[in-house]
C-alpha cells in the first residue's frame, strides 16, 4: 500500500464505517469491513504528516424519512446510538478525529457529508487544501461526499482500496461520474 506524505494542508475524510453497513449490519455493503485495514494505515499517514482526521458518521433519528417504514429506498440503518451506528470496532481513529453527524435532519436524507453540516468551513478554517476521501458505500455516501467535495473547490482525492460499493454496476456510475466531475481517483 502506497500512500502519498500528508501535510497539515490535507484532510483525511473517513466516510461511513460504521457496524451496519459492514457485513452482518442492518444495511450490509459487501467486504465493507475490508477497508478498515486500508483506512488504519492511511490514519497512521495522516498522524505522521500532521494532517487533519475526520470521521463522518449516518446517524438517524427514528422514524427517519430515508427508512422503508416511511416510504424511503433503505432499510432502517445507523439509529442514533445503536450499535449498528458504531464506528467499526478496528478502525483506529484517532481522539482528535472531527466527527461529522449526518442524516439527522426529519425532513431529508443527506448522502452528502458536506450537505448543511458546515463542514466545508471548518476544513477552510483549518486551510485544508486537498481532500482525501475513503469509506462506505462508494456508490451512495463516498460519492455525493467527493462531489460535493469538489464543488466546495477542494483537492479531491477518493483511495479506491479504501471504499467498497453497494452494487457493482452503480459502483461504475459513481466512478464515471466522479472521474468527470474533476475527482482524482487513487489505487
Ligand atoms: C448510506 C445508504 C443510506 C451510505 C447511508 O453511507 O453510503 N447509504 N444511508
Ligand atoms: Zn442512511
Amino acid at each position: 500500500m502506497k500512500i502519498p506524505h500528508l501535510l497539515p494542508s490535507d484532510a483525511l475524510l473517513i466516510v461511513d464505517v460504521q457496524l451496519d453497513f459492514c457485513p452482518g449490519g442492518a444495511l450490509p455493503v459487501p467486504e465493507g469491513n475490508d477497508v478498515v485495514r486500508v483506512l488504519n494505515a492511511w490514519i497512521a499517514g495522516a498522524l505522521a504528516g500532521g494532517a487533519m482526521v475526520l470521521a463522518s458518521r449516518d446517524w438517524h433519528p427514528v422514524g427517519h424519512p430515508s427508512f422503508a417504514s416511511q416510504g424511503g429506498p433503505w432499510p432502517t440503518h445507523c439509529l442514533q446510538d445503536t450499535l449498528g451506528a458504531a464506528f467499526h470496532k478496528d478502525l483506529h481513529l484517532p481522539h482528535e478525529t472531527i466527527l461529522v453527524s449526518k442524516g439527522t435532519r426529519f425532513d431529508k436524507d443527506q448522502y452528502s457529508a458536506f450537505d448543511e453540516t458546515g463542514l466545508a468551513i471548518a476544513l477552510r478554517r483549518k486551510d485544508i487544501r486537498r481532500v482525501w476521501i475513503g469509506g462506505l458505500a462508494l456508490d451512495v455516501c463516498v460519492q455525493a461526499t467527493a462531489l460535493d467535495a469538489v464543488r466546495a473547490g477542494f483537492e479531491t482525492h477518493v483511495i479506491h482500496q479504501a471504499c467498497r460499493a453497494l452494487s457493482p454496476a452503480s459502483r461504475k456510475t459513481a466512478l464515471g461520474q466522479m472521474q468527470d466531475a474533476g475527482v482524482a481517483l487513487e489505487e
